[in-house]
């Protein structure tokens, strides 16, 4: 058997081997959400983005059109903007565009979506500086000494910080206060607990876009790890879990199933699901108290008018 190796010819990630095997061994069976975004994933999630459903890109988008110049006048003039991750973001423009500020410094952990990323931003500002660093924010970053001088306001859109449960997002929040130093602010968009009604169909399409961003976490393990998963047998579920206010996407085995991974074998019953991904929502008291166990005290907040997601800006 040839060397298995990812999609787009880099090998295979021993972590990925290592959390699958060990995912599908625990009961529940779960694999962390950050393997659905291998180059295909990526690409489908920027697909989900654009469905009418999915409310929370344009929203937030929105409200930094909207709310852009009151932003500006609160984090004031001056400050380097780090970015925790950088994709091929529509937000990041716009954020730059409306506080002009001294420097940009995308952090992300994936060299091509950051030198990609940087370049876009560098032809649309030529008189910005930006300093890209490749780096896993999980953990504190060293930030380039060109900017050490400048006050820094961290930029962390997406409601990307609801993948992670609440005691994993405080130690994210102390880690960026760590990475981002004394006088620093915080911009980050939260999404916000709403009805079921609206959650539900904006993690489960009628386009199947969602599905198919689901059910490509089983196809990679087919292709990076040597899998026999018969993809067709599971579907993609969507659910609202009240007690934890987050909607958990589960891949449910439609029969009883077996197959092969990495050479071992894995047994499925007809219901039994994987659990592959968290998007925890927050109330607007939720959202602060987060902000302040991570040791940010929360300035101003900015939402739409249907309340779905807010922008807030904290203090360390
Ligand atoms: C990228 C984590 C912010 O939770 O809304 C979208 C991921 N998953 N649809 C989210 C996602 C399914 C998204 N985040």
């Amino acid at each position: 058997m040839h060397k298995q190796e990812a999609g787009d010819g880099s090998p295979v990630d021993p972590m990925f081997r290592a959390d699958v095997v060990a995912g599908l061994s625990r009961r529940p069976r779960a694999i962390q959400a950050r393997w659905l975004y291998d180059r295909r994933g990526s690409e489908l999630f920027e697909d989900i983005t654009d469905l009418p459903e999915y409310y929370p890109t344009r929203t937030e988008i929105g409200l930094l059109d909207r709310s852009g110049p009151a932003v500006a006048d609160a984090v004031g003039p001056g400050r380097a903007v780090i970015e925790f991750g950088s994709g091929s973001s529509a937000k990041t423009p716009r954020l730059l565009q409306a506080i002009r500020p001294a420097s940009y410094v995308p952090i992300d952990i994936s060299g091509d979506f950051l030198r990609a990323a940087a370049a876009d931003l560098a032809q649309r500002f030529p008189d910005l500086p930006v300093h890209p660093v490749e780096a896993n924010f999980m953990q504190p970053v060293p930030l380039p000494d060109v900017v050490a001088d400048q006050p820094k306001l961290g930029f962390f859109p997406g409601s990307t910080i609801g993948n992670l449960t609440a005691s994993a997002a405080v130690d994210l929040l102390r880690t960026m206060r760590k990475s981002l130093g004394e006088g620093a602010q915080l911009l980050i968009g939260i999404d916000r607990v709403k009805s079921p009604d609206v959650l539900v169909p904006a993690y489960d399409d009628s386009a199947g876009v969602t599905a198919a961003f689901d059910l490509n976490l089983l196809e990679r393990i087919n292709r990076e790890l040597a899998g026999t998963i018969p993809v067709d047998t599971f579907r993609h579920k969507a659910v609202w879990n009240p007690g934890h206010e987050r909607i958990e996407m589960h891949l449910e085995a439609t029969r009883d199933v077996l197959f092969e991974v990495d050479g071992r074998q894995f047994d499925m019953g007809a219901g039994d699901t994987i659990h592959t991904e968290n998007s925890h929502k927050y109330t607007p008291s939720g959202a602060r108290l987060l902000l302040r166990a991570g040791g940010w005290t929360p300035v101003s907040e900015w939402t739409d008018d249907a309340d779905r997601f807010a922008l807030i800006l904290a203090e360390a």
